[in-house]
């Protein structure tokens, strides 16, 4: 068994090992009695501090050029790709997805990194014509201030540096709360950061739960922008009271994903996108497919292809390189896919067509397994079909055509990947067109989002704003509009000529 380590906060300059509201252990999912580390569980006091440290350390930050604090991004790019194996075992073993999926959440990082270091030397504003003579006018992009990151589980690499990188080029300083299930992955980061050359004070580790460290980031006055990542449910309450403090609030939220499989589909190609994206990360992707959309003319043969190759998934522990599904990443999230289940068997006329059960014995006894798990007869509206899951359970539902394919995939409160199956251009425009969602595929299945493009999605997934690509920088910066009037005398807009 691994040696218990230590991990600590960093606030205000310093990495502190004891919390406000004392320690709290993190268990590897695939294995229980393997136990990550001890970490500090921080509390108001903590935030207080840490944002009072970035309120200061902002004063110079925004000062130092752009593309001087993006080669520091660069630099922390650079690092993340010397150190991706180790980084990306860690991770597997505190979150519980396999190897591969872990260097792809490490990978996600380090082209963030690159990306985020080159908007160092672009982040555009505009110059336009003025309406007087030796007048002068441009936008550009400002800092916001203190920033506060609440990130999920899901990505504990990826989805941090989504936001942490961006903010930092763009001039902001940063106080972190990654979750309480993936917090040694959030302090290597911070490592990295710091070995980089991030200044202490621009970045600031506090883990702990929620209500404790997240509420009072979000109440705090001096914390500018809230970033989250999470659950519709808690985003909602952010934005609520982001609203009456009239903060920044960006979120990404839930999803309720699908995939539309034609009759013209290429159905091989359809069956690996569909594995992939509904059982891979073991189904807790905000990307995950969880319905699969498909035409009466091939739904019998593809159903059947389907449930035989879900069979022979190999579940286990995501370290070992022949497995090809993980755990789920913790005992309430096992109880919830488990009730989900309950649900789907109860609502009339879905058939399990496979898996629904917990595996709890032999290798799979010391984690929280899933067998991958499949319905099918769902009909739309039923809770399985609605509800986002984040587990291995995907819902399959029968249609006649394109257009009844688009409506159901339309119809849940979620808009944030889609997909589609189809060999005719036609089809593929309509649903590029129609479907209500962030990102649709057209041929590739609902994940793998690269870095370039905006991720975000439209209805109760967000509220209007994009991750990545440059579409990130309307987060952290501010527009500021500039006029230089050189022609020594009064000028008035609109009233004089
Ligand atoms: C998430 O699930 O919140 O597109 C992020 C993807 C990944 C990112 C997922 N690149 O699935």
């Amino acid at each position: 068994m691994a040696e218990k380590c230590v991990y600590r906060n960093f606030i205000a300059g310093k990495w502190v090992e004891t919390g406000t509201n004392g320690t709290f252990e993190n268990m590897n999912p695939a294995d229980t009695s393997d136990v990550i580390g001890v970490f500090p569980a921080g509390g108001p006091e903590e935030v207080k501090e840490a944002v009072a440290a970035a309120k200061e350390a902002y004063a110079s930050w925004r000062l130092v050029p752009a593309p001087k604090r993006a080669e520091i991004i660069k630099r922390a790019g650079d690092i993340l790709t010397e150190r991706k194996e180790e980084l990306a075992r860690l991770m597997t073993r505190e979150m519980g997805k396999i190897l591969a999926e872990t260097r792809g959440d490490v990978q996600e990082g380090i082209d963030t990194a690159y990306y985020a270091a080159g908007e160092g030397r672009r982040l555009f504003g505009d110059t336009v014509p003025c309406e007087f003579p030796n007048k002068f006018g441009m936008s550009v992009r400002m800092p916001v201030g203190v920033c506060g990151m609440i990130t999920p589980w899901n990505f504990p690499m990826a989805i941090p540096t989504w936001k942490i990188f961006p903010a930092l080029v763009c001039g902001n300083t940063v106080v972190f709360k990654p979750a309480t299930d993936t917090p040694a992955t959030a302090v290597k980061l911070v490592e990295i950061l710091l070995e980089a050359g991030v200044p202490p004070k621009v970045i600031n580790l506090v883990c702990g739960t929620g209500s404790a460290v997240g509420n009072p980031l979000v109440e705090h006055p001096d914390v500018a922008v809230i970033s989250f990542t999470g659950s519709s449910e808690v985003g909602r309450k952010i934005a609520a009271r982001g609203g009456e403090l009239l903060k920044r609030i960006s979120l990404e939220l839930g999803g309720k994903n699908a995939q539309i499989v034609m009759d013209d589909a290429d159905l091989d190609l359809a069956l690996e996108g569909a594995l992939w994206g509904a059982f891979g990360t073991t189904g807790q992707r905000c990307t995950a497919t969880s319905r699969l959309i498909v035409h009466e003319k091939v739904h019998d043969q593809f159903v059947a292809m389907l449930i035989e190759r879900a069979k022979t998934l190999r579940v286990g522990n995501g370290l070992d390189e022949q497995t090809q599904m993980g755990p789920l990443v913790s005992e309430s999230q096992r109880r919830t896919v488990e009730q989900y289940v309950v649900i789907g068997r109860e609502e009339d006329k879905a058939t399990l067509a496979l898996g629904g059960k917990a595996l709890t014995s032999g290798d799979h006894a010391k984690g929280w397994f899933f067998e991958p798990t499949i319905f099918t007869g769902v009909q739309p509206h039923m809770r399985i079909a609605q509800e986002e899951i984040f587990g291995p359970v995907l819902s399959v539902i029968k249609v006649r055509d394109l257009d009844e394919a688009i409506t159901v995939l339309n119809g849940t409160i979620y808009g944030l990947s889609s997909s589609i199956y189809t060999r005719d251009v036609n089809a593929a425009f309509r649903a590029m067109r129609d479907i209500e969602a962030g990102i649709t595929y057209i041929n590739g299945p609902t994940i793998g989002a690269e870095v370039q493009l905006p991720f975000g999605g439209v209805k109760a997934t967000g509220n209007g704003h994009r991750e990545a690509c440059h579409t990130v920088l309307d987060i952290f910066t501010e527009w500021k509009s500039i006029y230089v009037d050189f022609s020594g005398k009064l000028q008035r807009a609109q009233i004089d000529s």
